[in-house]
């Protein structure tokens, strides 16, 4: 997150306030911070497994990382937007197809946000699901596996920040398009036409309640406008989800004085019941625009990527009682509901309050009509008729919102670099904690759902000078775990992250673990190219390619002697390990190859594929150490020249 570059008022605060905790002078002491049983309260002794999972956004890097609470201890990085040559994802035949979208193959992307799917408002230890920013699309993962089994493009969309937020019996993730765009495929217009022809949009992806498959239901229709967060109303307010906007200024250049002129910004309320009925009584209109559906099938082992053609439309302007906004103080950036519903937190990042809206109010409101004009047709609520209050003096620079289970909520401040914890019924501020440094998201276990679990806030933090052993000039990413069981925050724990660490859940992990897979089941493998046994190993020659089936079992894969092959011909490896026990992938590399490797789960098939660009013998072996004999399970491959008359051995 970027928030300022030139030279303000504003930036100037921003600047000096991060400075003063991250250059030369140093709090008193990050130790003074840490309570004397950090240590006891973090030691997870070996042998012994965390209490929490913590799946967290890894920002750039494209991926999801996977933490033990509360040790920091990283077990897993889940490829998801990104190519990941550690597990082939990207690299073999099968998941290539992960990563189209209607622009081609897309090997990165920026993932900013997290969410775990729910029911009846809590963790269900189902799915998660991962926003990419840059190229739009929400991916699924699946918690059986941790593996990416779904990704969806969002059309009618560039940025998709503020995404894939969920509704509370996961009947839909959300995504808001961070820029207005002309929509259509690439539209061609002047920029300098941002008011008449640019808009927004906001889309609501249905998921399957059993398979957890995720369609485009529809899209709402916005003003020009630049879409931040979101959360879905829970509770009472289920039917709703907010999202914030910034830039209600539509200048095509957001330069403070151009973007952030104005006092207040909005939070848009949208009622997607309303929307629903709407589409039934058949007021969505189609719209032609590409997008790509990728899914992974567990039992082909494979992916497949589906273009589709259209997307239902909602126009506010024929749907009246859909959409509302909300005045919300000067560029919203979070936008937070509490465990009951009835309160939504908007954190302006250049604001010096935090107003807490109130859902009965906003019902109250829209009965009364009690507006403040409208804005593109759109009725703006009265702010002081939806206000349930606003914290004063909180901070500099809030940005986000979670809650616990005793009616706290605690907002993270860039600026002032610290969590400030505040009751939300009566908006004092309770207690504060420095951040090391310059926080981002912060977040509660089970924070987002109807009961928090509680017990620790973790920061997400942008900036670790002087934390961890330098490590050239950029240091490790950064998040901070704090105890938040008694009337005072205390600091127990700093973990490095991979990527950015925007935002993370926790969730307890005995509800992932009672659904975890340890092996895919050797007769269920429905992958056409599969060797279920050693007696299916086979070399055929179709065409110009040559087809190598192969299997890998400790510590030896068949066949593992190739010869025939012609340079100009393109090999496919298509290996099956054969392993059915727990945590025996076999790896598969060869030499030379302008490739990565293969890294198959038992019980899984997974092709390589190889254009050799020279003749010669070339040896290929198993990467991922499974046996005494690990070294021992190797073999070759021989190109022979074009014309030569060398016939297919194996
Ligand atoms: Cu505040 Cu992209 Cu959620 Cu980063 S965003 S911090």
């Amino acid at each position: 997150m970027k928030f300022f570059s030139h030279k303000t008022l504003l930036a100037t605060l921003v600047l000096a306030g991060a400075s003063l905790q991250m250059l030369g002078c140093k709090p008193k002491g990050p130790q003074a911070a840490i309570s004397g049983d950090a240590a006891l309260k973090t030691y997870v002794a070996p042998g012994k497994y965390d209490e929490f999972y913590d799946f967290v956004s890894g920002g750039f890097s494209g991926q999801m990382s996977v933490y033990g609470l509360p040790s920091g201890r990283l077990l897993r990085v889940i490829p998801v937007f990104s190519v990941d040559p550690e597990k082939g994802y990207g690299y073999s035949e099968e998941s290539k197809a992960m990563l189209n979208t209607s622009n081609g193959f897309i090997p990165w992307d920026d993932l900013h946000h997290i969410a775990l799917s729910e029911t009846d408002g809590l963790h269900d230890g189902r799915w998660v699901f991962a926003n990419a920013n840059n190229t739009p699309r929400i991916a699924r993962v699946d918690l059986k596996t941790f593996r990416t089994v779904e990704i969806i493009e969002i059309p009618n969309s560039a940025g998709n920040h503020s995404s894939p937020f969920i509704t509370e019996n996961s009947e839909y993730v959300v995504a808001g398009t961070r820029f207005s765009i002309p929509l259509g495929d690439h539209t061609d217009v002047p920029i300098s036409s941002y008011k008449q022809n640019f808009k927004g949009t906001v889309s609501f992806i249905n998921i399957d309640k059993n398979s957890g498959e995720m369609n485009l239901a529809f899209q709402i229709l916005t003003p020009g406008v630049n879409f931040d967060l979101a959360r879905a109303g829970k509770g009472k307010s289920h039917g709703w989800v907010f999202f914030s906007c910034y830039n209600s200024e539509k200048a095509n250049t957001l330069l403070e004085v151009n973007a952030s002129q104005k006092d207040k910004d909005f939070i848009m309320a949208v009622n997607w019941k309303k929307a629903e009925e709407y589409l039934k009584a058949g007021k969505g209109v189609k719209k032609t625009v590409k997008y790509t559906h990728n899914q992974y099938d567990e039992k082909k082992h494979s992916a497949t990527s589906t273009t589709m053609n259209e997307v239902l439309v909602l126009d506010p302007k024929d749907c009246p009682d859909m959409v509302y906004f909300m005045p919300c103080p000067k560029s919203p950036h979070g936008c937070d509901t509490d465990p009951t519903g009835e309160y939504i937190v908007g954190s302006g990042k250049l604001a010096a309050t935090i107003p807490v809206f109130s859902f009965t109010k906003i019902q109250k409101a829209i009965a009364d009509k009690n507006f403040d004009g409208t804005y593109d047709d759109i009725p703006v609520l009265k702010y002081d008729a939806v206000l349930h209050g606003e914290v004063q003096k909180p901070g500099l620079g809030p940005l986000h919102t979670e809650f616990d289970d005793q009616g706290n909520a605690y907002t993270s401040f860039f600026v002032s670099s610290e969590i400030v914890k505040w009751n939300i019924k009566d908006l004092k501020v309770l207690d504060r904690v420095p951040t090391y440094y310059s926080i981002g998201h912060l977040s509660v276990p089970g924070g987002p759902t109807r009961k928090p679990w509680g017990k620790y806030v973790i920061a997400y933090n942008k900036i670790t000078k002087d934390r961890y052993l330098p490590t050239g000039p950029e240091l490790s990413q950064s998040a901070q775990l704090y105890d938040i069981s008694g009337d005072k925050m205390k600091l127990l724990l700093d973990f490095p992250t991979i990527g950015e660490p925007h935002y993370g859940e926790a969730i307890p992990a005995e509800l992932v673990m009672k659904n975890s897979q340890k092996i895919y089941k050797i007769e269920e493998n429905a992958h056409p190219a599969a060797a279920k046994g050693d007696n299916y190993t086979r070399v055929e020659r179709k065409g110009n390619e040559v087809h190598v089936y192969m299997t890998a079992i400790r510590s030896h894969f068949t066949p593992d002697n190739i010869e025939g092959v012609k340079l100009g011909e393109t090999v496919y490896f298509h290996v099956t390990n054969l392993e059915q026990d727990w945590d025996i992938p076999h790896g598969f590399a060869i030499k030379g190859a302008n490739n990565a490797e293969l890294l198959i789960m038992p019980g899984e098939t997974q092709t390589l594929k190889w254009v050799p660009e020279k003749a010669g013998v070339f040896p290929f072996y198993c990467t991922d150490f499974c046996s005494a004999l690990h070294q021992e399970m190797q073999g070759y491959i021989r190109v022979s020249a074009p014309g030569s008359n060398v016939p297919i051995i194996y």
